[in-house]
């Protein structure tokens, strides 16, 4: 299941003489000759990978997945083979205590020293027991500038004010799409009360009638071409679409939103621990992290890194953090929205 990072751009640019190099990488000392990561699609820089090849020696196996369920669900199926991962954070603890994380062994990870405080006692890993922030974001309205009015509300997505029958999509994940729809009503995105998740189910079948889709990251390109107009989106998918088309805009809606932190983790077992120690370092470099944000487009751990980036994304202001919620685990409920997301998919 794991295939080669090497992009075949490189290998066509070094042709075939220099490309027979790629794999006769040497390892430096004590590290292992391969490293598995498992990431979210679109969440690394251009160079990252190949960097870490080049430098240290360690081809890396990189393979991503589209949304948290679908890499816990590898996860708890086992023996995947895997180094690295990328919860979110809700899930670190989650992970923990299902005893597929591994702490880490922090005095190999120098660089820990250029994580911005904040992040370097998250709630969800204290103390970067575990792994690293990689990542951290928000999730709004995606919307084009040209052909819509900036929305305001979630409630777009029910026809309101500057909806677009066929034009809008919401995102194919669970916490996103019920948590959006509890926000809207003023509940917490993190609500266990079932009368408030009956609500959510019939506002979210509600939406379903003028979406165009449940989709996550193949609707940045949809932005770009104009097929779709308004998106439930995370900021830096967000600007990624923006960098190709400049009239896409985002907005975090009124009624509130979700903030998130992903987290680089260490997993239980994993057979290169030395090369993924390495790699949690490397991608700890300013540069190396500012490299990652740039092609991301969210923001970084790394404080280091906000000098070098050409527009770093802000930490929200204290007004907006008000509106904004972490996804925490919901523990006994999660049986409960599962059913209720596979209501509204099947409605
Ligand atoms: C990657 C988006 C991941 C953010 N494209 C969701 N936690």
């Amino acid at each position: 299941f794991l295939h080669s990072a090497t992009s075949a751009a490189v290998t066509a640019a070094l042709g075939p003489t220099l490309a027979g190099c790629a794999e006769k990488l040497i390892p430096k000392p004590g590290l292992e000759p391969e490293l598995n990561v498992y990431n979210w699609s679109d969440y690394i820089g251009y160079e990252t990978i190949q960097g870490f090849e080049r430098e240290f020696g360690v081809r890396v196996n990189y393979d991503t997945f589209e949304s948290s369920e679908e890499m816990l669900g590898k996860l708890l199926a086992g023996a995947s083979g895997y180094d690295l991962a990328v919860p979110v954070g809700y899930s670190v603890p989650v992970m923990r205590e299902r005893g597929l994380l591994q702490p880490l062994d922090r005095t190999r990870i120098p660089n820990l020293a250029n994580l911005a405080p904040l992040f370097r006692d998250s709630p969800f890993d204290p103390g970067t027991r575990n792994g690293i922030v990689w990542q951290w974001g928000l999730t709004g309205i995606a919307y084009r500038r040209d052909l819509v009015a900036p929305p305001t509300s979630w409630r777009v997505f029910l026809g309101g004010e500057g909806g677009v029958d066929g034009r809008m999509t919401m995102l194919d994940d669970a916490r996103e799409v019920l948590g959006a729809m509890l926000r809207m009503r003023g509940r917490s995105l993190n609500s266990a009360d079932p009368a408030e998740l009956v609500v959510a189910k019939a506002d979210a079948v509600s939406a379903k009638a003028h979406l165009a889709a449940f989709v996550s990251a193949a609707v940045k390109g949809q932005l770009v071409t104009g097929d779709v107009w308004v998106a439930q989106l995370w900021n830096g998918d967000a600007r990624q679409a923006q960098a190709e088309e400049p009239n896409v805009g985002f907005v975090v809606p009124e009624d509130g939103s979700t903030i998130f932190s992903d987290h680089m983790v260490l997993l239980a077992g994993c057979p290169h621990p030395h090369a993924a120690h390495a790699f949690l370092d490397y991608v700890l470099r300013p540069d190396v992290a500012a490299g990652i944000s740039e092609a991301t487009g969210f923001g970084t751990p790394c404080e280091a890194a906000l000098p070098l980036l050409r527009s770093p994304v802000p930490y929200p202001s204290v007004a907006e953090l008000g509106r904004l919620e972490y996804p925490m685990d919901l523990g006994d409920a999660t049986a409960l929205w599962d059913r209720t997301w596979t209501e509204v998919k099947a409605a």
